[in-house]
Parts: C-alpha cells; structure tokens; sequence
C-alpha cells in the first residue's frame, strides 16, 4: 500500500512544537520516520511487552492525551539520528542506515525508561507521583546511545566498563542537547534536569562535579568497580565535562558550573565540539568490552593522536584531563 512521507508539527511535553517525521496511509497519519529509516514510535497503552500500536492521527499536527509521550520519544530519536549523522557520521545505531523503534506508555507508573538490545529498541514510562514522563531529550538521547555503546566498544554493564558505558549515554546526551539547541530544552551538563525524578526539581547527574548527586563519585580510585554503573560513570562525566569546559567556575547556556580537580590542577578545556570527537573515534575505535578507566585513557589519547596528533594541545588536554580524576 502506499505511504506517502510527510512532514508534520507535534507539541510534546518537553521540547515546545517540533517538526516531525510523520508518513500517511490513507487518511491516517503515522508516527513513522522515513527520513531517519523508517523510525516508529508506539503507544504500549501500559502494557510492558509486545509494541502495542503505532501512534496515529487524523491530522498531521500532533499534541494532547497520550500523543505527548510520543511526540517527545519520536523527536528524541530523531534528534539522536541527526546528531549521530551529522556531528560524528555515524549512521543510525548500527552505522547502517536501520532505525530502532520507540515505545511509549510503558507499564504502570513506571519511573525509568531502558534501551533494549533484544528488541532493539527503546522504552519510555510514564513516571509516578511528582516524577514527570521519563521522555525528554537527554533521556532518549542517553537511552539509543546504549544502543550505539553495545553496536561499538560493547562495554560491559558492570564494573568500570559498565560506568564507561554509563558515561557514554550520559556524554552523548548531553551532546544531543547542545547539538538540537531548543529553547525548550537548552543544553546543559545536567542529566534528566527535566524528568525530576527527586520530585525536588533537582536533575538526576551532574558532569561538572558528579557528587553532588549524593552517590555518583567525581575521581577514579581502586573501588570505584564495586559501585553501581549509574555512579561509577561519574568520574568519566566529570572528565567530558573538564576537558570541554575546563575548571572552577562557568556558567554555560545560564547554568552555573563549578568543577574540582583532584590533583588542584587548572585546566583550561578544548571545547565541547573537540571533546565529543575525542570520546566517539575512543568508543568506536579504540575501547573494548572490558575496557576500564585505565583504558579509556589510552583510548582516548589514541584518538586524540589520530585527530589532532600527539604533540597537540588536544592530546595534552586529554593526558592533563584524565590525571585531574585520578586516572594516570
Ligand atoms: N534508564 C536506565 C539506564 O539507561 C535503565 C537502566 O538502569 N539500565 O541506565
Ligand atoms: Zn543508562
């Protein structure tokens, strides 16, 4: 049958009113994204297996009832494709052209949202009690970024791999937010500043100094393995943070910053764009299933040689970087 491609207007929770990749059959309107491979976005109508249905419309303008959720999840992953195609040239998660999919409306009250390997596709909840939807632009951007992490280096989940892999979700999604620059969702180095998930308006992770969530740790040292992955990525946030931004004070996009070292070094940083390509050619080239913080430094220094050369002040920012977390 004939789907027609079209481009239509959705007003999600998070993002204000965003274009969206939308496809037509008939009279009826698809959240099918055929410029980003045929990416689609369902309704679970709380269920928590299967895909539920398609959302679909009458009109191509998309607001309202349970429409926001997938509004939110379609031009999250949209906004992920765009970012990995156009900063890094990366072709969706496999570098193949193939999407994944969204699903929306998981379970009931569910407070979390997860990336699926078996499904190969990515899951949102609806949050509970002062927790918003668990759909805004750093969530999905962190959650198809598993997707990537798993189709590259292949961290493993626990130990410090698993923080590296944590690390990786929370840096590119806070890449995909600068990269998108919407007013609505202004990029930051905070994670989840949205979702409030502490129902106190605090965001769940801060880069520039990891702590001051309570549990996440700023530097690397010898037990750093036994933590949980989503506090044991702090050392490498940190580290993404300090080498794009440098230490101390700074205030970036009107949020203020204030990031340690631990040897009292000053760094100045090379900038968020450098940065990025840094810890992406590191994933995809030079990190492994089990690579650990030791290792993240060789392979990041092994990309920053490659990029930039290794009498660069790049290649010296990352050296300088990775000792100022205890990595040396
Ligand atoms: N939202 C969580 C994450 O992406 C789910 C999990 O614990 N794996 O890390
Ligand atoms: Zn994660």
């Amino acid at each position: 049958k004939d789907e027609a491609i079209e481009t239509g207007t959705g007003t999600g929770k998070y993002n204000g009113t965003v274009t969206i990749g939308t496809t037509k059959s008939g009279t009826t309107y698809n959240l099918t994204d055929s410029g980003r491979g045929n990416h689609k976005t369902y309704d679970l109508n709380q269920g928590t297996s299967g895909t539920g249905t398609l959302f679909t419309n009458s009109t191509d303008t998309w607001a309202g009832g349970r429409l926001t959720a997938g509004v939110d999840v379609h031009y999250g992953a949209a906004t992920t494709w765009d970012f990995y195609k156009n900063v890094v040239g990366r072709n969706g998660i496999k570098n193949n052209g193939v999407a994944s999919y969204s699903r929306a409306h998981y379970g009931n009250s569910y407070v979390n949202a997860f990336w699926s390997d078996s499904c190969f596709c990515m899951t949102y909840g609806d949050g509970s009690g002062n927790s918003n939807p668990l759909t805004s632009l750093d969530v999905a951007a962190h959650e198809m970024t598993h997707g990537v992490t798993a189709a590259t280096a292949n961290l493993n989940y626990s130990g410090e791999s698993g923080g590296l892999n944590e690390a990786t979700s929370d840096i590119f999604a806070a890449a995909v937010e600068f990269y998108a620059n919407n007013p609505s969702a202004p990029g930051n180095y905070l994670v989840g500043e949205q979702i409030n998930i502490n129902g106190n308006g605090t965001p769940l992770r801060y880069m520039d100094k990891p702590s001051k969530d309570g549990a996440s740790k700023d530097y690397w040292s010898s037990t750093l393995g036994n933590v949980d992955v989503h506090y044991s990525s702090g050392p490498a946030n940190h580290f993404f943070y300090l080498l794009s931004e440098g230490s101390g004070a700074k205030t970036v996009n009107g949020v203020s910053y204030n990031s340690p070292t631990y040897d009292g070094s000053t760094l100045a940083g090379i900038g968020r764009d450098k940065a990025i390509q840094i810890w992406y050619k590191a994933l995809t080239t030079y990190m492994t299933s089990t690579t650990k913080y030791a290792g993240a430094r060789t392979a990041t220094l092994s990309a920053a040689g490659a990029l930039y050369g290794t009498t660069s002040t790049e290649y010296k920012a990352v050296a300088a970087t990775w000792t100022a977390i205890n990595v040396s």
